[in-house]
């Protein structure tokens, strides 16, 4: 029978049959090659894998066996539309698959990188994923002044950014306002450093999603991220249309970009685009090289200089260990 995973954590999956009692039936059928189902089709259940696979992430969907009332084994993977990653030379971490689009949630407190947020920004092109910025904790207007210039920035260069306050807005600024819309009929999936707000915002948008959040400061020094595997919820249909979902996710502080290509991450830099055929060499990763037209912009100030800093920076990484 057909699943969606709905959370994942190490081997353990928990998992959603797909679709309306017939669908499922139907695709139990189908795949079982048996007509006569007594088995009345399950909502949820805990699922393991074969053979310990571990490849598979919170949205995947699969092909699963039922063993006894409440757990299944999963079989085989149905081919992802989509598929978000981050990987060093290590490993791969599969984030998230066959989602519609990505919120990074930010915060002026803890300060947000913005190292962080280009490589998510990178990870995000590269998957073909649309992604919006979530400035949480508005309500610090101070805090969120000091951020203002680099979002500003950023929404130059075409970000979609929205502001918002998971403490403080009203319940229906969070579901109708801007916010709101953007969540209607897609799976959306909250990305973001620990700390910035991602699960307070959930516990507002869904009210029995009951997540456990934590003053950030506490969750820095016991060194522990509040949130520990991705979850996805259904967003209420009170106020949503059918199949409007939210995926929580653990906060990170690293986030590798060893999967992508150095001609993916040139290109997730729009504002070199023109540049990018004029350095002397067709091959010039733009660190030292002669002729480099990217190095020119930054000594004549026409390109952003921490933005470079952020290139060189995962540039490096690409290199390291190979
Ligand atoms: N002032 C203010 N604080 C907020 C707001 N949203 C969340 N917080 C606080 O920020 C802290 C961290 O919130 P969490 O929701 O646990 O953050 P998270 O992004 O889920 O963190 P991880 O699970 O570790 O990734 C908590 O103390 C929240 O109360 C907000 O809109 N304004
Ligand atoms: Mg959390
Ligand atoms: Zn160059």
């Amino acid at each position: 029978m057909l699943a969606e995973i709905l959370a994942s954590h190490g081997r353990q999956y928990w998992i959603r049959a797909l679709g309306d009692a017939k669908a499922f039936h139907d695709a139990d059928a189908a795949i079982e090659n048996t007509v006569a189902l007594t088995r009345p089709p399950f909502k949820q259940r805990l699922a393991v894998t074969r053979g310990r696979r571990q490849d598979f992430c919170v949205g995947d969907r699969v092909d699963v066996e039922a063993i006894g009332d409440d757990q299944a084994v999963i079989n085989a993977l149905i081919p992802r539309r989509n598929l978000l990653q981050r990987s060093d030379h290590f490993r791969h971490k599969l984030l998230a698959a066959n989602i519609d689009q990505i919120g990074l949630v930010l915060a002026a407190e803890p300060p947000f990188s913005e190292s962080l947020a280009v490589r998510v920004s990178v990870a995000a092109a590269v998957a073909g994923i649309p992604m919006r910025w979530l400035i949480n904790k508005s309500d610090r207007i101070e805090a969120l002044a000091d951020i203002e210039p680099r979002l500003e920035l950023y929404r130059a260069l075409g970000v979609g950014i929205c502001y918002l306050s998971a403490r403080h807005d009203a319940q229906s600024r969070l579901h109708e306002g801007e916010l709101g819309q953007w969540l209607q009929g897609k799976t959306s999936l909250l990305l973001g450093q620990s700390g910035m707000g991602k699960s307070t915002l959930i516990n507002r948008l869904v009210p029995d999603a009951d997540l456990k959040t934590q003053q950030w400061s506490r969750a820095l020094q016991s060194g522990k991220h509040t949130t520990s595997f991705s979850k996805c919820f259904d967003l209420p249909e009170s106020d949503f249309e059918p199949g409007s979902r939210i995926i929580d996710s653990p906060g990170f502080q690293q986030f590798g970009l060893v999967h992508c290509s150095r001609s993916e991450i040139e290109h997730s830099f729009p504002e070199w685009a023109d540049r990018l055929g004029q350095c002397r060499y067709h091959n010039c990763i733009h660190l030292q090289e002669p002729g480099c037209a990217i190095q020119a912009a930054i000594s004549d100030s026409l390109i952003d200089p921490r933005r470079y800093a952020i290139w060189q920076e995962i540039i490096s990484e690409q290199s390291r260990g190979t």
